[in-house]
């Protein structure tokens, strides 16, 4: 008897080892598994067998029984699983599914646009750490001691001698200790400051800065170069103006302001960016020769831009994510 069920279990392992496609299935159920099928018919000469004996071949065929109906059932389910597959490939009239792959955030839009004109005016582009020493970010930009920029108030620091960078200038000083002149750069990246948090400011925004720095440079170049920036980026029929101002770490200084006209509303001058020739102590600071050179920089808030060039009321949206805002760009 042990030979026959030997026998069987071999037989039925080599047979649903050759099956290769679900109709033949049926056959091997037939076979083996029907109720006239050779497991069917061990299991009646097994009734006939003497109580003695019966122990012996019970448990041999039982757990023959089983284990040929779960490789069966397996094998079924296999097929289905093709067939499955098989007919979502042939499904040729289904509506493809919709790829949702997100946009550039309209920060970064505004980033590379403002990268892509300032190298087409002939400047590299250049990063550094958001987390500074205080002498990078304040004293070698000719800060006095007493500023309000390096008051706990208006500055995270970090500890008595680190901060969070309020300007990128800190990397302008960094290029300049490493290169000597002509250094023309800009300088993207996020800043941060101690503010109140509303519509129009924020804890964390991103500036563009940029430097010139060689023999004869002049503030004209510096016109020119700024207007040129904003006629390529707001319209050649932008109206501007340069005023006087004053900062740290440039002597002249002049800010520049664009008009702004929305529709249907009263126009306005808006600030954009300030400028102005290097300090001569900034550039001592970092050992260039200010007998010899002249240089010029400045300085825009992304954010405020953005805001500007789209229509955007709230500065918070930025920095929100949600995809509601993110998408209509
Ligand atoms: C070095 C020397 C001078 C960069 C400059 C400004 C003027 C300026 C503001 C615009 C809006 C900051 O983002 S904002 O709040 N910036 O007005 N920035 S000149 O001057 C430098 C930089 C580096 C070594």
């Amino acid at each position: 008897m042990i030979e026959k069920i030997h026998l069987v279990e071999k037989e039925f392992k080599e047979d649903i080892g050759k099956i290769s496609q679900s109709k033949d299935l049926e056959e091997l159920r037939i076979k083996y598994l029907s109720r006239k099928g050779l497991i069917s018919v061990l299991i009646d000469e097994f009734k006939e067998l003497p109580a003695a004996e019966k122990p012996k071949f019970g448990k041999a065929i039982n757990q023959l029984k089983n284990e040929a109906q779960e490789s069966f059932n397996e094998k079924k389910k296999y097929f289905e699983s093709l067939s499955d597959n098989a007919e979502i490939k042939l499904d040729l009239s289904l509506p493809s599914r919709r790829r949702v792959i997100g946009t550039k955030h309209i920060l970064s839009q505004t980033l590379d646009e403002m990268k892509e004109i300032f190298k087409g005016l002939g400047f590299s582009v250049h990063e550094g750490p958001e987390l500074e020493s205080d002498y990078y970010n304040f004293e070698a930009l000719n800060f006095p001691d007493d500023h309000p920029a390096r008051d706990m108030q208006d500055t995270f620091f970090i500890n008595d001698k680190f901060l969070l960078r309020t300007h990128t200038s800190p990397v302008q000083i960094r290029l300049m200790e490493k290169q000597t002149p002509p250094i023309r750069a800009i300088m993207p990246g996020k800043v941060y400051r101690n503010e109140a948090i509303s519509a129009k400011s924020y804890c964390l925004f991103h500036q563009v800065e940029g430097l010139y720095v060689d023999e004869d440079v002049t503030f004209a170049e510096l016109r020119g170069t700024l207007i040129s920036f904003v006629q390529q980026f707001f319209g050649k029929d932008i109206k501007y103006r340069f005023r006087a101002s004053f900062f740290p770490f440039t002597e002249p200084s002049a800010e520049l302001d664009i008009w702004w006209q929305p529709k249907g509303k009263d126009g306005r001058w808006m600030e954009i960016l300030g400028c102005g020739m290097v300090d001569p102590n900034v550039l001592a600071n970092v050992n260039i020769d200010p007998e010899k050179y002249v240089g010029y920089a400045f300085g825009m808030g992304v954010e405020r831009i953005a805001l500007r060039k789209y229509g955007i009321s709230d500065i918070r949206t930025f920095f929100d994510n949600d995809k509601r805002f993110l998408i209509q760009f």
